[in-house]
């Protein structure tokens, strides 16, 4: 039996054309990126996730960060705006996929925002204020998990594209903090590890049930989470780092219920 699903989209041919907020312009190995994806798609698998994987095209450069394009709770999903226009072309085939596993909502103009501002711990949702991601869809969104138990709190992002840049769940109440680009005392009452201080980009990390899978670039954090007794499963993410993007990126994760 399955953990669930783990949506992912194919590394478009376009990707060295994707968008970039942060990060200076280097040339991107496609099919490096596509072996990778392979490697990342595989893991998922080992770790219990039948993975349901979606075409791209040309058109869509960033379409393997299919976390984007949609958050996804235990009870519904929630398809984004995405906060770049030319992500917009990725939504539908991505509502295609969830609306058989998920009650789907889809969030209404003038609210904007990416999959990747939004950290779920437990029954407590962040929703990061960022270049992608507005107060508007905030709102909607603390409006329409209210009836559900979640509690949204809006936390502002700076000097990284997304909030899980600098911050994603370990466990329900255990966190991995980049403490340069986000305030630790938002996190009150959470236990915190802190990426090394030569690994910024270390904050990313994909909670499965038994595992995190992790970046083989960021050793030195890798052994802070394997010393708190964490299971880390490494895997080659360089090349989507260079289009900005990072583990947590490249799937949705629909648990079984
Ligand atoms: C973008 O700027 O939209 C992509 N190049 C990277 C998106 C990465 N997504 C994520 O961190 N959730």
């Amino acid at each position: 039996m399955p953990s669930g699903i783990a949506i992912t989209r194919a590394v478009s041919a376009a990707l060295g054309d994707c968008e970039l907020t942060h990060l200076e312009r280097v040339p991107i190995d496609v099919e490096v990126a596509r072996a990778q994806h392979r490697e990342y798609e595989q893991a998922l698998r080992e770790a219990g996730y039948a993975v349901e994987h979606l075409e791209s095209t040309n058109e869509m450069p960033d379409s393997v960060f299919v976390e984007d394009i949609a958050v996804v709770f235990d009870e519904l999903a929630i398809i984004t705006r995405p906060g770049a226009a030319s992500r917009h072309i990725e939504t539908p085939a991505v509502a295609d996929a969830l609306m058989r596993h998920r009650p789907l909502y889809v969030m209404e103009a003038p609210g904007t925002a990416d999959g990747g501002d939004v950290l779920i711990a437990g029954k407590q949702v962040f929703v990061g204020l960022s270049t992608r991601t507005n107060d508007h869809a905030a709102v909607q969104m603390a409006q329409l998990l209210q009836p559900y138990g979640y509690k949204v709190r809006e936390v502002v992002v700076h000097d990284c594209l997304h909030l899980k840049s600098a911050v994603t769940t370990l466990s329900d109440d255990l966190l991995l903090v980049n403490p340069a680009w986000i305030d630790r005392r938002t996190f009150d009452g959470f236990a915190l590890v802190e990426v090394d201080a030569e690994e910024p980009r270390a904050a990313n990390a994909l909670r499965l049930d038994d595992r995190i899978l992790y970046s083989a670039s960021f050793p030195r954090t890798a052994a802070r989470l394997e010393r708190r007794g964490l299971r880390v499963e490494r895997v080659s993410a360089s090349e989507v780092a260079k289009a900005e993007g990072a583990v947590t990126c490249c799937s949705l994760i629909v648990r079984n219920l």
